[in-house]
């Protein structure tokens, strides 16, 4: 199984691919804040374990597994900022809280977490609800 290093690397190429059909070394790095070197590091591992195909000049393609995977991923991620958006975390605290969580929450979770987002999205009255308790607190 992939490892959170791993993990981050996969959503981010796959979402590299995703947005612009192609991911460099250099559009890595930058995403991930980490250095060139690194990120070739990682793609080598990657390639040994099957998630992608790297070759020197012709860049790298995710295999059917790699993209299996980075779709999985970049999803929950996406779920998570949904999640923490609709009980009302501040936006700028957001996508650092969810890259802290995202790697370390199981899938059953991830599922039950999918189940409530919808439960909030399906009745807005418990949403406003669930605001008006946190308000209170936070005044109290
Ligand atoms: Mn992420």
């Amino acid at each position: 199984m992939a490892t959170p290093s791993m993990e981050d690397y996969l959503e981010r190429i796959y979402q590299l691919i995703d947005e612009k059909g192609y991911a460099r070394v250099s559009d890595i790095a930058e995403g991930l804040e980490v250095h060139p070197s690194s990120v070739t590091k990682m793609i080598q591992k990657l390639d040994k374990d099957n998630y992608l195909i790297y070759e020197k000049y012709r860049g790298l393609i995710l295999t059917a597994k790699g993209k299996k995977i980075g779709k999985r991923l970049l999803d929950r991620h996406q779920l998570l900022e949904d999640f923490l958006g609709l009980i009302g975390v501040n936006e700028e605290e957001i996508y650092r809280d969810v890259e802290g969580i995202e790697h370390h929450l199981s899938w059953e979770s991830i599922t039950c977490i999918e189940a409530l987002v919808e439960y909030l999205k399906q009745n807005p009255e418990s949403k406003q609800q669930l605001l008006k308790i946190r308000s209170e607190m936070e005044s109290g």
